[in-house]
């Protein structure tokens, strides 16, 4: 039997898990584990990139592990577990930020975006993360790396990285490919589709969270924007509704023209009625498997640790290869 494919992703701390994560990652993750050697990590680390509240950070952790682990993460098939507990993942960082540019890390656009311009006094983490970030994924020799679209730009600066370090001082790494879905790649805000749904947006309407109660998501949906004109189609001049169908279309498992086809004849309302159905219906277990967990916290805790353990395990090897190749010497 020939091994598994080992893939790696990640997600932050920073908040509730939205649809967007849910469509364009970890639905994928939960579909991919049983096939691949999966590594899943919840990344609290850069959770600290931005100004962040500690008693939070702590509790979002666990709470983010628990929601994994409800949307079906199964840790007995995949290694779930928190970045901090695995110490290698900063001191490859440190590693790697001796290969990486200081003119790649300005050119990413997450970085452009988050600093708004103040690219003096934001913190320096917020500039070297897509660093941390390459460290994560090197760290385990990944092949894959299920990610939304606003993710590539750093898969490909790992990829420069890796490439880099190789040639300079010895094949440790393996090349990581972005693994970007066909359909729900870049979710829009509810509010303002012309930016993506994101955890830090802070706007409550902007996100549906997969821990909304049916009415919340219905009432989210009923106040999403839509485009000018009365028909249900997708097109570049109807971004709002075309997120609303791609939402329908990936959580209904029917293609866009098929969902098209069904509101023939109907308006935006008719859609918005339809499509707090689809998602609550896709939502309402994982939020009820949720709220098991969240009642035993220390048992997802202890999940995570055993994750930790077999991640570190593999870091060490590979940890000891880029030692070995950096010249660091081993101790005695
Ligand atoms: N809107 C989205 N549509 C599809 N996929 C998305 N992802 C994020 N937003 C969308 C994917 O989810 C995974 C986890 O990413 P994250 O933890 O960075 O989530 P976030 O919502 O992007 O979180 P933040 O805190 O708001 O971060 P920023 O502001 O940096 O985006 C990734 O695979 C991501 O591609």
């Amino acid at each position: 039997m020939t091994e598994a494919q080992r893939i790696f992703s990640g997600i932050q701390p920073t908040g509730y898990i939205h649809l967007g994560n849910y469509l364009g990652a970890v639905r994928r993750w939960v579909d991919q584990q049983s096939e691949f050697d999966s590594f899943f990590c919840i990344v609290d680390l850069h959770a600290m990139t931005l100004p962040w509240d500690p008693k939070e950070l702590q509790e979002r952790s666990v709470a983010t592990g628990a929601m994994l682990l409800a949307c079906g993460i199964d840790p007995t098939q995949a290694t779930l577990y928190l970045q901090s507990h695995v110490p290698a993942h900063s001191e490859l960082a440190w590693v790697l930020s001796c290969i990486a540019r200081m003119g790649e890390l300005r050119r990413m656009v997450q970085f452009k975006e988050k600093s708004k311009g103040e690219t003096e006094s934001v913190g320096v983490g917020l500039f070297t993360y897509p660093v941390l970030q390459a460290a994560d994924v090197l760290l385990y020799r990944a092949h894959g790396v299920p990610v939304g679209e606003d993710q590539r730009q750093h898969v490909e600066l790992m990829r420069d990285i890796a490439t880099r370090f190789n040639s300079q001082l010895g094949e440790v790494f393996v090349l990581p490919e972005a693994w970007i879905p066909a359909a729900g790649a870049r979710i829009m805000s509810l509010d303002d589709p012309s930016s993506k749904m994101s955890k830090s947006a802070n706007r409550p309407n902007s996100a549906i969270l997969l821990e909304d109660k049916p009415e919340v998501i219905a009432k989210k949906i009923r106040s999403a924007v839509t485009d000018s004109g009365r028909e249900v189609t997708a097109s570049p001049d109807k971004p709002a509704v075309t997120n609303l169908l791609t939402i329908y279309s990936v959580l209904a498992g029917e293609s866009i023209a098929a969902v098209q086809e069904r509101f023939v004849g109907k308006g935006y309302g008719d859609l918005k009625v339809a499509l707090a159905d689809v998602v609550v219906a896709a939502l309402s277990p994982l939020r009820e498997r949720y709220e098991e967990l969240m009642a035993d916290p220390a048992e997802t805790a202890r999940l995570l640790a055993i994750g930790a353990a077999r991640a570190s395990e593999v870091a060490a090897t590979t940890m000891a290869d880029v030692r070995r190749a950096a010249g660091l010497v081993p101790p005695a």
